[in-house]
């Protein structure tokens, strides 16, 4: 894998580490193809159970790299950037059958904000921020974030944050429910992994399932969806990690899960 994203495995995690410190980590096209890579890597390796989206330095993520997208060369077709880049990542992401936490560590702006909602569980240090930044470049929130923002934290607050380009702080996002928990920034690493590892050692089919089922909510019936439940709740009945949930709370024991 390449420098400008770092990969680690530990413990079941695969840490990936978006390396541009100097650009806050903004998204060239070579650190999007390699985050693709990255997942396409954790879909395939049995061994990786969770994934963790983390930014080197002080930022997170400054969305697109603008002085690519708009540097001396022929001008890019944004939409073919869009198609061929970003809506494969998010695709990958939503599909990986494997829970990822996005760790926003510092600033999550324009599409590096809309690439942390694209993670199930998104945590952040006291110190970053999120602002949807495409309205002060005349752009539209991309990859993902007309879809996620307003099934986060609903519509009125998606239109304002994209139409404002206003930057919440991580207690403002923890108010609105954008994130799920926020550490002060010294502890904020190490809690990220923790909160990794502890996803990857439970049951992976009932989080892949969870994930699937959380997935098609968005555009489903209830009946369609009560549907999946039933479906899914079968499948996982008949697993090995359900007897051994089940054996490990009556003999009062640790339950460990293989995956089975
Ligand atoms: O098809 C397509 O590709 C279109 C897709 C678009 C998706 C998008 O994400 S559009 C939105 C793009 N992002 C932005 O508009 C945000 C731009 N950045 C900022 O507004 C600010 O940098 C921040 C608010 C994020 C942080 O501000 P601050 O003051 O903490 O840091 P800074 O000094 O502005 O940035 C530090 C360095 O990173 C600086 O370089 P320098 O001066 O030290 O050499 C800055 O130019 C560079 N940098 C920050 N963001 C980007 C960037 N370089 C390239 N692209 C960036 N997005």
């Amino acid at each position: 894998m390449s420098d400008i994203l770092l990969t680690e495995s530990r413990h079941g995690v695969l840490v990936l580490t978006l390396n541009r410190p100097d650009r806050l980590n903004a998204l060239n096209l070579d650190l999007i193809a390699a985050l693709n890579d990255g997942f396409a890597a954790a879909a395939e390796d049995r061994d990786v159970r969770a994934v963790l989206l983390i930014g080197a330095g002080r930022g997170f993520c400054a969305g697109a790299d603008l002085a690519q997208i708009t540097g001396a060369g022929p001008k890019l077709d944004l939409g073919e950037v869009v198609e061929a880049y970003y809506n494969p990542l998010v695709r990958k992401m939503r599909a990986l059958p494997k829970p990822i936490v996005s760790a926003v560590n510092g600033v999550a702006a324009g599409a590096g904000m809309n690439l942390a909602l694209g993670g199930d569980v998104i945590i952040a240090a006291a110190s970053a921020n999120f602002t949807q930044a495409f309205v002060r470049i005349g752009l539209l929130p991309d990859a993902g974030g007309t879809y996620f923002l307003p099934r986060i934290v609903g519509d009125a607050r998606a239109r304002a944050m994209a139409m404002l380009g206003e930057t919440l702080s991580a207690e403002q996002a923890l108010e609105i429910g954008l994130i799920w928990k926020c550490f002060p920034d010294e502890v904020f690493a190490a809690e990220a992994l923790t909160l990794a590892t502890n996803l990857a050692a439970k049951p992976p089919r009932s989080l892949a399932a969870m994930k699937r089922a959380f997935n098609a909510s968005a555009g489903n019936s209830l009946d369609a969806q009560l549907d999946l439940e039933r479906d899914a709740q079968r499948e996982l009945g008949y697993s090995a990690d359900f007897a051994e949930g089940v054996g490990a709370f009556l003999q009062k024991r640790p339950a460990v899960f293989t995956g089975r």
